[in-house]
């Protein structure tokens, strides 16, 4: 067992305070010379050993303050480079080792993509570079040289700001980069290749120009202009909002079309999959320019939470991430429409981490063991661990959380620091006791929070009584009671506020109710009538929330509620409802279909909000949010036939109001990816989809001619979308239709391997066949094969979850194949099957038996048969 913990953590037993390497590439091998001032740490004693992790690597020589080392004095091997008794004083050790890029399919370390070199070395790639501590509490300067031929890689990048280069003869070049911030090695990244540019500068608020570049494969130039505008709206915000400034003389990011995550971070050198850099209107998506802003708001933020202050171990990676996201999120709030923005991130939550949380992968989001730490850039990492931020700034209050933020980067710039460090660092600023509240981050589960209320009209006392219970989840039988903040209005019949003149039971701090126990009951006095309670406005916790609500008042609260989100939340609620007992055999009454199309109408037409609000409003919760609060025995056919039928009395009895708002938002204007065209083309999509699938008259040639007429990407994917979703009459020829003509670019092949994955289809998975088997097809690409199997494993219910066992044996299939060359992605394709033990018997049988096949076989790489190990587990 390779279990790592974090309570064997300790402090490194030598440093590294400086690193020199000299990068040498060659059109077969890439040698790397490292020079490493390296010292004992303080309480190590004389004769300790010195261990340095490896993978792979191949040593050639070995010397210490330039004299060679005889054999006895050290011992290789490709995951470890020992020396048996090092000097106890500061030395230098020079080591030299081969690369060879070229074959390195798992995109960790060095490896080639299109010609290109690049690197990834979060979480451990460096040690696939050079012999190293590759930890993240070892930080060190570096100074990198490189080599190359100047035809091939005339752009030879790397960390920190340039500080020389001329001709090496021969026709090769180098470049010198010195970074003057002491890092991680994971930080660590250089790039060198024949690469396009666009520049453009930044003035901090200081007066500092910086350099802006962003680097990417010839012709591909002008795609680059968001991700560019994005990044100096990101810094100047990071200035407003924190008062963060950027802290080198240059700040470039590179697109790379093979890449395992979405971008990466290394200080001043982003290195992004391409995928989240290029924009135009022919072949991105209003939602690709959405993820483009908030990944490179993301990447640049960590330059403070991440860079400058880092993780003192892997267990706190939610440290860096869970703050980044909150920080991009908050930065997407306040560039776009705040409760849009949030309605957005919390689906992407209940999408991704509560059925993880909810299943055998749970884990807090800081684990205390893990075997693969590859497998811990979960969803729980990142966007737990940025709600619980979020708890945070609701419990302080702007104010009191901008102090904290301050007195963080006042104590710990510059260290490797832990999550206790963070919360100290609140809890000092603000003077509060946030111990509970801590357990956010060792407690795994989503809380399950119910809430009953009473009402007496005689003494106009109104009561809540909620009560938390969080289930066990793998390695943590009991729970604890957690902090939840819930934030609240008690709405009048008017559909205003009411106040209370007395409040007693518990915690009320304003429009906040902070519960502290298993059990809690707050009395309201003096409430002027029996109010309609909104109960956790802004989702202001990641929990589950069940309230003895009626369908009434849930459309009561989704007319007049003053918090967005929760008249957002109530048309969810209430076509959750009315799904589910679809699934449990009631029939959709007459009544409630009206009532719920009424209430639709209603906001479809509503002043005040805006389309994006109102495309989300229409948009039904998707098949695996139903299955996951179905929870047990679940038979997707029958949720998608029970959503399909609500869906087609939507359709039926809003035809005309659906018809008139899709031809309202028609006009044909010129392309802009601002939030409000964003948000009318998501309208009209969201209805043409709603038009489509309830099969009204005439949509199906609607959704065909918004196909051939669309001026972008959004409408005319959005136009495929539908009919292939509803399996029109034209689906076919229009998936064949965008093969011809649009997939010459590589991410708008994505879109239609996408297409073709998601649609809930019998003939689909004979499809996805055929595309895998084109010997053409692109094997070794992260993004193609997501897209692909991705798409299908985790957005396709209906086929992955074949009652034949069909859907579960093709991903599992996949999976063994891929993971011989890139386990990163074939581990996570794996982790769809989170949900196999909530399938019903037929289901659950044929997925069990599917994973225990593959791990039958055997020879899986440890990330992948940690995941497989966990899920069966
Ligand atoms: N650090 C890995 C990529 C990201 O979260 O930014
Ligand atoms: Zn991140």
């Amino acid at each position: 067992d390779q279990t790592i913990y974090l309570k064997d953590y300790a402090p490194s037993p030598y440093l590294i305070e400086r690193v020199e390497l000299d990068v040498r590439f060659e059109e077969s091998e890439t040698r790397v010379r490292a020079l490493l001032t390296i010292l004992p740490n303080r309480d190590t004693e004389p004769g300790t050993p010195l261990v340095l992790d490896g993978d792979e690597l191949t040593l050639d020589t070995i010397a210490i303050d330039g004299l060679p080392l005889v054999l006895s004095a050290y011992a290789a091997t490709p995951d470890a480079l020992t020396l048996m008794e090092p000097p106890h004083r500061r030395f230098v050790l020079e080591t030299e080792v081969r690369l060879t890029p070229e074959t390195n399919t798992r995109l960790m370390g060095l490896y080639r993509s299109n010609g290109v070199w690049c690197t990834q070395c979060e979480p451990e790639g460096f040690r696939r570079i050079t012999y190293f501590l590759d930890r993240p509490d070892i930080l060190s300067t570096y100074k990198v040289t490189m080599t190359a031929d100047r035809a091939l890689a005339p752009i030879l990048l790397s960390n920190g700001n340039p500080s020389g280069g001329g001709d090496a003869g021969d026709g090769r070049h180098y470049a010198v980069w010195e970074d003057p911030f002491p890092k991680p090695a994971y930080l660590f990244a250089l790039v060198a290749g024949d690469l396009a540019a666009i520049h453009d500068s930044f003035t901090t608020a200081s007066g500092r120009k910086v350099a802006l570049a962003i680097y990417c494969e010839h012709g591909k130039q002008e795609q680059c202009a968001y991700a560019m505008d994005a990044l100096k709206r990101s810094m100047a915000w990071d200035e407003r909002r924190f008062g963060l400034e950027y802290d080198l003389d240059v700040f470039n990011i590179v697109a790379v079309s093979d890449f395992n995550f979405g971008a990466m971070e290394n200080k001043g050198l982003n290195i992004f999959n391409d995928k989240l850099v290029f924009a135009r209107p022919e072949t991105a998506t209003d939602v690709d320019y959405a993820g483009i802003e908030s990944v490179i708001a993301h990447e640049y933020f960590h330059n403070w939470t991440g860079n400058r202050i880092t993780c003192r171990d892997w267990f706190q990676l939610c440290l860096k991430e869970g703050l980044t996201v909150y920080r991009d999120q908050e930065f997407t709030m306040d560039e776009r429409s705040r409760p849009v923005a949030r309605i957005e991130d919390v689906r992407k939550l209940r999408a991704t981490q509560f059925p993880e949380d909810g299943g055998p992968l749970a884990h807090p989001a800081r684990p205390d063991n893990y075997r693969e730490i590859n497998n811990f850039y979960t969803a729980t990492v990142y966007e737990k661990g940025a709600e619980i931020v979020r708890m945070l700034a609701t419990l302080l209050g702007e104010a009191g959380f901008r102090k904290g933020m301050d007195l963080y980067f006042e104590r710990h710039d510059g260290d490797a620091t832990t999550i206790e460090a963070f919360i100290a660092v609140f809890a000092e600023a603000s003077g509060r006791d946030l111990s509970q509240f801590e357990q956010w981050y060792l407690q795994a589960g989503t809380p399950d929070l119910e809430v009953g209320e009473t009402w007496d009209e005689a003494t106009r006392r109104y009561s809540l009584s909620f009560r938390q219970r969080t289930r066990p989840t793998p390695g943590q039988p009991e729970k604890a009671p957690m902090v939840i903040p819930v934030r609240f209005g008690l709405v009048g019949p008017n559909g205003s506020d009411m106040g209370w003149s007395g409040v007693s039971g518990g915690r009320v701090e304003s429009d906040l109710i902070v519960l502290e126990d298993g059990e809690t009951t707050i009395t309201f006095e003096g409430v002027a009538s029996r109010p309609v309670p909104s109960l956790l406005r802004g989702f202001s916790a990641p929990v589950n929330l069940t309230s003895s609500l009626g369908q009434a008042e849930k459309l009561f609260l989704a007319r007049h509620d003053a918090d967005p989100f929760n008249r957002w939340q109530a048309l969810q609620d209430v076509a959750m409802k009315l799904i589910i007992d679809a699934v449990d055999g009631a029939a959709l009454s007459t009544a409630d279909a009206d009532a719920f199309t009424d209430a639709l109408v209603e906001t479809l037409g509503a002043e005040g909000l805006d389309d994006a609000f109102k495309a989300h409003a229409l948009t039904l919760p998707a098949e695996t949010d139903i299955a996951r609060i179905i929870g047990k025995s679940v038979d997707p056919d029958a949720i998608h036939a029970a959503r399909q039928s609500l869906i087609a009395a939507i359709s039926e009895r809003a035809g005309h109001a659906l018809g008139e708002a899709y031809d309202a938002r028609s006009a044909d204007t010129p392309y802009s990816p601002g939030a409000a065209e964003a948000g009318r083309r998501a309208l009209r999509n969201t209805v043409l989809g709603l038009l489509v699938r309830g099969g009204a008259p005439g949509a199906a040639a609607r959704a065909t001619t918004q196909y051939h007429e669309a001026g972008n990407m959004t409408d005319r994917l959005a136009a495929l979308s539908s009919a292939v979703a509803a399996w029109t009459g034209d689906a076919q020829a229009l998936l064949e239709d965008f093969r011809t003509h649009h997939t010459a670019d590589p991410l708008v092949y994505d879109k239609w391997l996408a297409a073709n994955a998601i649609a809930p289809h019998g003939g689909t998975l004979e499809r996805l066949r055929a595309i895998l088997a084109d010997p053409d097809f692109p094997r070794n690409n992260p993004n193609r094969l997501r897209a692909l199997v991705g798409s299908f494993a985790n957005a396709n219910p209906t086929q992955f979850g074949r009652a034949d066992g069909a859907g579960f044996r093709f991903v599992t299939d996949f999976v063994a194949d891929v993971d011989r060359r890139n386990p990163n992605v074939a581990a996570r394709v794996l982790t769809a099957f989170r949900v196999w033990r909530t399938y019903e018997p037929g289901r659950r049988e044929a997925a069990e038996r599917a994973l225990r096949g593959l791990a039958e076989a055997g020879g899986l790489s440890r990330n992948t048969a940690d995941i497989l190990a966990r899920t069966l587990d």
